[in-house]
C-alpha cells in the first residue's frame, strides 16, 4: 500500500504517540516501598520507680500540715518512687516559687503544688507549662488560669464554712453574736470558710469580729486575749468560729486564763484532728468540721497517670463530714492524724 510524501509524516507520529501513551509506565527509578511496618510498640509505661515528684510544701504550721507532709512521704517510700523532692517554705510564698523554679530546672516528671495562698501564682505556673512538666494544685486553690495545671484535688472550703455555719444556727436559734478566729490571711482555706460560714450563717447570729491566727496555735493566743479584752465572753458574745483545730488549741490556753470553762461558749473548729477531738471530749468545741489531709496517695496516682500520657479529672475533691463530742471519746484512738 503506497502511502503518500504529505500522509507519512502525520502516521509515524500518530504511530510514536500510540507507543508512548500505551507503552507500560517507566519502571520506577526508586526501588518499591517496603511493605507497610508494623506500627511502632507503644512507649513503654512509665512506673512510680521512673517518678521523680516535687512537693514544695507551704510549711508545718499545724497537725493538718505534719500529717499532710507524712502521707506524701510515707506514700513516696511505699510505692519505691525515684524521688520526692520535699522542701518546706515555712509558708512564704516566694519560698515556694523559688522551689517550684528549682523543680524545673531539675526537670522533674510532676508537680504537686500546695499553695500557701490562692494568688501570685501565674507566672510560675506557666514557667511549668512552657517546661511541659505538669503540675496538680493540691489541698487549697489557686486564682491562675485552670489551663496552667492538669488538676486540683482537696476540700470544698466553702462547704466546710457552711457546715460550721449549720451548727451555729443549730446551737443558736434565737440568735447572738459570734468571732471568728480565721486561718492565713488569702488562703484558699480561709477564703472558703469564710465565704461559706458567712453564705449559710442566720441572719439573727452576728459576726461580732473576725481576726487572722495564720493557723497556728502561737498566733491565735494573743488574738484570742485581744478579743477577751474588747468583747465579755457569754455577753458581748456567745460563740467562737475557729478556722483550724491548732489555732482552736490556742485560743482555748487564753480562754482558761480569762477563766471560762468548756461549754461557756459554742465553739466550732475545722480539721478534725486529734487535738480537735480532744478539744471535744473535755467540752470545749461543739463540733469539728473534718478536712482530710490525706493526700498522697491519690496525687501519686494521678501524676502516674499524667507521666503515661492519660488525662485525670480536673478537679477532685475529698468527702468530709462533721465530727461531735457524743462520737469522738470513741474515736479518738482511731484517728490517724
Ligand atoms: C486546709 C489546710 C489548712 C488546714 C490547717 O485544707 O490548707 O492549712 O485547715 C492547715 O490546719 O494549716
Amino acid at each position: 500500500m503506497k502511502i503518500s510524501r504529505v500522509l507519512l509524516p502525520v502516521l509515524v507520529i500518530a504511530a510514536l504517540f500510540v507507543i508512548v501513551s500505551c507503552a507500560p509506565a517507566p519502571a520506577p527509578t526508586s526501588a518499591p516501598a517496603a511493605a507497610p511496618t508494623q506500627p511502632p510498640a507503644a512507649a513503654a509505661q512509665k512506673t512510680y520507680k521512673d517518678m521523680t515528684l516535687c512537693y514544695p510544701q507551704l510549711g508545718a504550721e499545724s497537725d493538718w500540715r505534719t500529717a499532710n507532709t507524712a502521707s506524701f512521704k510515707e506514700t513516696a517510700q511505699t510505692l519505691g518512687i525515684k524521688q520526692l523532692v520535699f522542701s518546706d517554705a515555712q509558708q512564704k510564698q516566694e519560698n515556694q516559687i523559688s522551689a517550684v523554679r528549682a523543680c524545673i530546672q531539675q526537670k522533674v516528671d510532676v508537680i504537686a503544688l500546695p499553695p500557701v495562698v490562692e494568688d501570685g501564682w501565674d507566672a510560675v505556673l506557666t514557667e511549668a507549662k512552657n517546661a511541659k512538666i505538669p503540675v496538680i494544685i493540691v489541698d487549697r486553690s489557686v486564682s491562675a488560669p485552670k489551663t496552667l495545671y492538669a488538676s486540683h484535688i482537696g476540700s470544698d472550703m466553702v462547704l466546710e464554712g457552711e457546715r460550721a455555719a449549720a451548727e451555729f444556727n443549730k446551737m443558736m436559734p434565737n440568735g447572738g453574736a459570734v468571732l471568728e478566729l480565721s486561718g492565713t490571711t488569702g488562703s484558699g482555706a480561709a477564703v472558703g470558710r469564710a465565704k461559706g460560714f458567712r453564705n449559710k450563717l442566720n441572719p439573727n447570729i452576728k459576726i461580732l469580729d473576725s481576726q487572722t491566727g495564720n493557723f497556728t496555735r502561737a498566733e491565735a493566743v494573743p488574738v484570742m486575749q485581744a478579743f477577751l479584752k474588747k468583747y465579755k465572753a457569754g455577753t458581748d458574745f456567745q460563740g467562737i468560729f475557729i478556722h483550724n483545730d491548732d489555732m482552736g488549741i490556742g485560743a482555748i490556753e487564753a480562754l482558761k486564763a480569762a477563766g471560762v470553762k468548756p461549754g461557756d461558749l459554742k465553739i466550732v473548729s475545722v480539721d478534725g484532728t486529734r487535738g480537735g477531738f480532744q478539744a471535744m471530749v473535755d467540752g470545749w468545741f461543739q463540733a469539728d468540721v473534718e478536712c482530710n489531709p490525706l493526700l498522697g496517695p491519690q496525687v501519686f496516682e494521678m501524676a502516674l497517670k499524667l507521666m503515661n500520657g492519660q488525662t485525670i479529672d480536673p478537679e477532685v475533691l475529698t468527702n468530709e463530714t462533721v465530727y461531735y463530742p457524743d462520737k469522738a471519746k470513741e474515736l479518738l484512738p482511731t484517728r490517724k492524724y
